[in-house]
């Protein structure tokens, strides 16, 4: 069994709502709840756009492997409502996003021939790249794992969190 974290977002829509109902999919079809965050309102980051954000992080006990867990995640965008990832090349307003943060102490670099959103092919990086770089990931990690340490950068959650507040 492995610990995966997911970061959900959405900014179109009943965006409480779309973030419960993807919990709901993603305990059906990955493994049990471990831990879910708070929602939190977050101004988009990397993009304009008038529709702020709810964030929330997840935590999942499973046996799937991150291929099968990229395939639920993308069928699960696609079933409540998502359709496009970027125009030109740039983000986009989504009714869902939901992004693998990390699986166990994985470090994966990897395409799948999975459907996404954006064609057949689907690039996975574990631990996400920006993660750290995020407050709207990070804020949400470091109140439901504080002291779970990054696999990469060495650090907890607390700490990545904090560094990213002192900027
Ligand atoms: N996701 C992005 C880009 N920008 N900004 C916020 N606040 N929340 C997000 O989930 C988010 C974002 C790309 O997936
Ligand atoms: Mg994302
Ligand atoms: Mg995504």
């Amino acid at each position: 069994m492995t610990d995966l974290y997911l970061g959900l977002g959405s900014n179109l829509g009943d965006r409480e709502r779309l973030l419960h109902r993807a919990v709901e999919i993603l305990v059906e079809r990955i493994g049990g709840l471990k831990s879910l965050s708070a929602f939190y309102e977050t101004e988009p980051w990397g993009f304009c756009s008038d529709h702020p954000f709810l964030n929330a992080v997840a935590v999942l006990c499973t046996e799937k492997t991150p291929e099968e867990i990229l395939r639920i995640t993308q069928a699960a965008e696609r079933e409540l409502g998502r359709r496009s990832k970027s125009v030109g090349g740039t983000y986009a307003d989504r009714p869902i996003d939901i992004d693998l943060l990390l699986y166990g102490d994985a470090v994966v670099e990897e395409d799948f021939d999975v459907l996404g959103t954006e064609g057949r092919k689907v690039h996975l990086s574990l631990p996400h790249p920006l993660m750290h770089e995020r407050c709207f990931v990070m804020e949400p990690l470091a109140e439901v794992a504080p002291d779970v340490v990054h696999p990469v950068l060495k650090k907890t959650f607390r700490e990545l969190l904090a560094s990213l507040a002192d900027r």
